[in-house]
């Protein structure tokens, strides 16, 4: 089975190749290059589902048989700024910012806020669409708090100042597969796999995200 994920972060399509590759799954993960490129698609929905739906929607017109198009919508919620950045966690310092210039932002904005209060979380919506049109999204999280140096080079983005609850090291200092484990990437493709594996069945308990286009 072929799965293109509407993407054009390149640590995204490592991260699920790693993890289908780790459930034994047969199925290869395409990059929307083979298609054509990715289609342009603004990202305005206002939810993690919606985008990450428009995003799949997008690529599935140009898929076809058993294929799947796959779309995460993912970002960063802080409790002391009520969930911001959140959806906008790609833009958050400014329309074209790089992965370097939003954490720098975060670390600056969050230099007054005391500890004990630091907590966040990542959240992840994943969206599978058909070439027939048949729809779902999966959602994980993973809470923490942010630290107010970065430690760790691994993963991508807000990774070297999330430190997961209960853990010692940043997402940034773990092995792909460490990070896979606990992360809200690593739950919304389970429950994808979950799914895909029970025949599609409805039902995952509680792992399938309400549809929100
Ligand atoms: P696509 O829309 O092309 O998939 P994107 O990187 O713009 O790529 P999003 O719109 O979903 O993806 O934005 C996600 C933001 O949240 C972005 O700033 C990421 O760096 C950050 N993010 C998402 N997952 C993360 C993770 O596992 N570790 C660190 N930062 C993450």
């Amino acid at each position: 089975m072929k799965l293109y994920l509407a993407t054009s972060n390149r640590h995204k399509i490592d991260e699920l190749r790693q993890m289908l590759a780790d459930a034994g799954l047969d199925a290869s993960v395409e990059t929307p290059d083979v298609l054509g490129g990715m289609p342009e698609v603004v990202e305005d929905a206002g939810t993690f589902s919606g985008n990450a739906l428009k995003k799949a929607r997008a690529l599935a017109t140009r898929i076809e048989g058993d294929a799947l198009a796959l779309a995460d919508d993912s970002g960063i919620c802080i409790d002391a700024f009520d969930g911001a950045p959140g959806v906008y966690s790609a833009r958050y310092a400014g329309e074209e910012a790089t992965d370097e210039a939003n954490l720098a932002k975060l670390i600056r904005e969050m230099e007054p806020i005391p500890d004990g209060s630091r907590g966040g979380r990542f959240v992840c919506h994943l969206a599978v669409v058909s070439a027939q049109g048949e729809e779902r999204v999966f959602e994980g999280v993973i809470e923490g708090e942010i630290l107010r140096e970065r430690r760790g080079a691994g993963g991508f983005g807000y990774d070297p100042v999330f430190l997961p609850l209960g853990r010692k090291r940043t997402t940034a200092e773990m092995s792909a597969a460490e990070k896979a484990e606990i992360s809200h990437r690593g739950k919304a493709t389970r429950a994808f796999l979950a799914w895909l594996q029970s025949g599609r069945a409805d039902a995952v308990n509680g792992t399938v995200a309400p549809i929100k286009p």
